[in-house]
């Protein structure tokens, strides 16, 4: 039971008990960073000011075996402002050997093509009762993980983060130290999977989304509930499926979309995503689709985007979860690959065939 879990579980750290509830956040890469620094530094702050805390325990889970139970997570904020938190962590192997006591939600973090082998993991560990966060890109971790789990809630932000070189996931054991880069302040909704699973869950993973926003925003940070996250999801997919596979392509930053002749490209891109997205009912936003790509591209203008970093390492990239959405809609909606969506299928086939 819970409690014999909890004592095993501190007996073991040599800790004093940590009272309250715990959430595992999964994937230690720049998001998972962010939001176990920004949760753990705002936990610390209540329990310094009030002495209790209303913001749960985190482990830390990753792929890798780390030195210490503890890691150190330096995070520097936009405004050049460093911060320092420590955090349980385990290996996700070890997860099933540790008598950690039971979460009570799970954020996945992940990358997207990571998600299976994750939930591989978790799954045998938790019941069907506990809330589950998908934080991934794109739109296929989402509908996958909800035909596995009916607690299913899903995260889509604005929020930018990045890993310094130095402590980039290179090598086997995890360092003592991670840090993150949290390059832009920006806004994170939350909402329940599927509105038409059965009422019962339904109603709970809405009491879980409406507790796991005001963690975020008790910490600070810019986070609504979203009634609507599978569209919410699409225009965040809309925009990166007009930036990142370009940008990773030709390897070049985001602002370099404004030139030419990438600044055709991208408007070919929208043209193609949008022909999609009609198909597909999804509202485009107030000012147009190119509106919204150029804004971005603008604000994030000095970015290496997520797929070109991942390019660059030589890592797998996003372009499944990304692209994939899209050509399956469109083959739903009977449009043609080659000749509705040329240039999107072009960038596909490339970066497809670039995977380590
Ligand atoms: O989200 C992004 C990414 O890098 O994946 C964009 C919006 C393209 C900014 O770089």
């Amino acid at each position: 039971d819970n409690h014999t879990l909890s004592t095993a579980f501190d007996s073991l750290s040599q800790r004093p008990a940590a009272a309250g509830d715990w959430l595992w956040i999964v994937g230690p890469g720049a998001i998972g960073r962010l939001l176990a620094a920004t949760l753990a530094h705002a936990r610390l702050r209540e329990m310094a000011t009030q002495g209790r805390s209303t913001l749960p325990n985190l482990l830390l889970v990753g792929r890798r075996a780390s030195v210490s139970e503890m890691v150190t997570i330096d995070m520097t904020s936009p405004e050049g402002q460093a911060v320092s938190s420590e955090i349980t962590y385990t290996s996700i192997d070890q997860l099933r050997t540790l008598p950690y006591p039971p979460p009570a939600a799970i954020w996945l973090a992940t990358k997207s093509h990571a998600i299976e082998s994750a939930w591989a993991h978790v799954a045998p560990l938790i019941d069907s009762r506990t809330p589950v966060t998908c934080w991934q890109n794109g739109l296929s971790a989402q509908p996958w993980l909800a035909e596995q789990h009916p607690q299913l809630l899903c995260a889509s932000t604005t929020e930018g983060a990045w890993i310094p070189e130095s402590t980039a996931l290179a090598t086997h054991t995890l360092p003592e130290r991670l840090a993150v880069q949290h390059a832009g302040h920006g806004q994170t909704w939350l909402g329940t999977w599927s509105s038409q699973a059965d009422p019962a869950s339904s109603s709970s993973a809405m009491a879980a989304a409406e507790r796991q926003v005001a963690w975020l925003q008790a910490a600070g940070r810019e986070c609504d509930l979203s009634a609507d996250i599978g569209t919410r999801l699409w225009h965040k997919l809309a925009v990166n499926a007009a930036i990142n596979p370009l940008v990773a392509r030709f390897r070049i930053r985001n602002g370099q979309l404004r030139d030419r002749p990438f600044s055709l490209m991208v408007r070919q891109a929208v043209d193609e995503i949008t022909r999609v997205l009609e198909a597909e009912g999804i509202a485009p936003p107030p000012n147009g689709w190119q509106a919204l790509v150029d804004q971005v591209i603008r604000a994030t203008a000095n970015n290496r985007a997520s797929m070109l970093q991942d390019v660059l390492a030589g890592r797998t990239t996003e372009v499944e979860a990304i692209l994939g959405p899209l050509r399956h809609a469109a083959l739903r909606h009977g449009l043609s690959l080659t000749d509705d969506l040329p240039l999107l299928e072009q960038l596909h086939t490339q970066l497809s065939s670039q995977q380590p």
